[in-house]
């Protein structure tokens, strides 16, 4: 049986997975998007279906005014005793924090704040004990793995902060996660930065504390080797045992396009790698320790097949789940209704690092088909392709003055901005397409059965190469009004549609 990587695809980055009875939960980071941290429910671990989010209250997450690729951080999901945690950094304060729930299809508790440093915190349980474990620095200022022991009624330090290990010196020493399995406890973690360099490394110890032998073939995970590779950036993951004793390590990777000058633009997505058990209690993952696009597996591994087709519409969109909010929206501005989003723009723009009236879905494929009508009332609108506030692609509509809409598409890439067409229409409902491609965006006016080609775009400038920051490229509904006079803007009729 085949299946195929990414398995939750877009911008879902730093997976961290626990299985509960014999159900798989998932959670990703999120970064200056609100809602924070989605919640995935799954059978077989390659679908994934998302049942809520961890952060859905300002109380429990600052965001206001927060940088771009700022915010929440890679989060850590496990369950002890039946109550769910979720442990994360806000790096923007900086600080660390976990919430819990007993109803994983329910709210999350408020904040409890950890006073260890470092990010990407991970919780471990053994014999009534909590153990609390980030990345960090030594007292000399390198990079380690650091760990205390918590009260996990209160968040407080039980005992100081201990370095574990120091990795195995690439540079990021990032996201640690603390397991036991039979006789040692195994400690893995990334390093080599979250890009092309991206590998997991583990170490293991019988005793807790240390002292950690790394294993000797590290990288266990990394695709840093296989240039013109699709998929790069295999590294930071977490550790499950299937409910029929299969191994696993659900981790972050990209998609990358062109074999030479790589980019990606859809952001870190979650992949699947199976973990193999050597009998001296080491172990290996994927193949030959890459990540495929697709991993044959024996019979005995059985998965639901992967829909990797969609559409995507107003009447299927889940207002709960799906959308997609800049730092914390004023929600007066947004209605949502079973066929139709309607928008109230304010004076904030897209360029801001501020909540301007957006509304996203994330882009989950390269190639995709949008279709949606728009009326813009009197302000600004339309849908953008955004991946930070420097870097972000619109066709948007706009009252001329005199009764009629001008249909414009607009380039922002760093300090420059500008309409590349404008198209003035009569009628007041305008139908935008959009044809996206791997590497290229195709604007259209569609206007009866004209369809009017205004401008393309290349995706390459709205990549991670270009814009850096840890994010991927969102589909934004959006509206703008300096003049803040309660206009509202209604999208209607929006198809998404891949086909696989
Ligand atoms: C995250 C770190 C990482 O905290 O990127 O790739 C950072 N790994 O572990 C931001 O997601």
């Amino acid at each position: 049986m085949k299946y195929q990587n990414p398995v939750l695809r877009g911008m879902y980055p730093d997976p961290s997975v626990c299985r509960y009875q014999d159900k798989y939960y998932m959670v990703c980071s999120t970064f200056q998007y609100f809602p924070g941290v989605p919640v995935f429910e799954s059978d077989d671990m390659v679908n994934w279906k998302q049942i809520g989010h961890c952060l859905t209250r300002p109380s429990q997450i600052e965001l206001s005014g927060i940088r771009s690729s700022g915010g929440v951080f890679a989060p850590t999901i496990r369950c002890h005793n039946g109550r769910f945690y979720m442990v994360t950094t806000n790096d923007s304060i900086p600080q660390n924090f976990y919430v819990y729930t007993d109803d994983i299809y329910g709210e999350w508790s408020e904040p409890i704040l950890v006073e260890q440093d470092g990010i990407d915190p991970s919780l471990f349980f053994e014999d009534g004990k909590t153990y609390f474990i980030s990345n960090g620095s030594d007292e000399k200022g390198v990079g380690c793995i650091q760990m205390s022991e918590i009260d996990i009624e209160t968040g407080k330090m039980l005992t100081p902060s201990k370095v574990l290990w120091h990795g195995t010196g690439g540079r990021y020493l990032e996201s640690p996660h603390l397991y036991r399995f039979g006789e040692y406890y195994y400690l893995v973690e990334a390093e080599g930065g979250t890009e092309y360099g991206h590998m997991a490394n583990y170490a293991r110890s019988k005793a807790i504390w240390g002292p950690y032998e790394s294993y000797p073939n590290n990288p266990v995970l990394t695709n840093r080797n296989l240039g013109g590779y699709q998929l790069q950036a295999a590294g930071h993951g977490d550790i499950v045992e299937d409910a029929n004793g299969n191994w696993w390590f659900m981790h972050l990777a990209f998609r990358q396009i062109h074999k030479w000058h790589t980019f990606h633009h859809l952001g870190r997505e979650a992949c699947l790698v199976p973990l193999y058990w050597q009998e001296d209690g080491w172990f290996t993952m994927g193949t030959d320790g890459t990540c495929q696009l697709e991993f044959e597996l024996p019979d005995n591994v059985v998965f639901k097949e992967q829909e990797l087709s969609y559409e995507k519409t107003f009447e299927n969109l889940d207002t709960k789940l799906d959308w997609c909010f800049l730092r914390i929206p004023e929600n007066k501005n947004y209605r949502f209704s079973d066929n139709a989003l309607e928008l109230c723009g304010t004076k904030i723009t897209l360029d801001e690092t501020a909540s301007p009236t957006f509304a996203a879905i994330r882009q989950t494929e390269f190639d995709i088909t949008l279709c949606c009508d728009v009326e813009c009332g009197q302000q600004e609108c339309g849908i953008s392709f955004y991946m930070d506030e420097l870097h972000h692609y619109e066709i948007g509509a706009r009252p001329d003055g005199t009764g009629r809409t001008t249909v414009f598409v607009r380039q922002t890439i760093e300090c420059v901005s500008q309409e590349s067409k404008q198209v003035i229409c009569d009628a007041e409902k305008v139908t935008f397409e959009v044809i996206a491609e791997a590497e290229q965006y195709h604007f259209y006016l569609v206007n009866g059965i004209e369809k009017i080609h205004l401008s393309d775009a290349y995706t390459r400038y709205l990549s991670t190469e270009v814009a850096s920051g840890f994010t991927g490229v969102m589909i934004g509904f959006y509206a703008v009004n300096p003049a803040e006079s309660k206009e509202w803007s209604r999208f209607t009729a929006l198809s998404v549609v891949h086909k696989q």
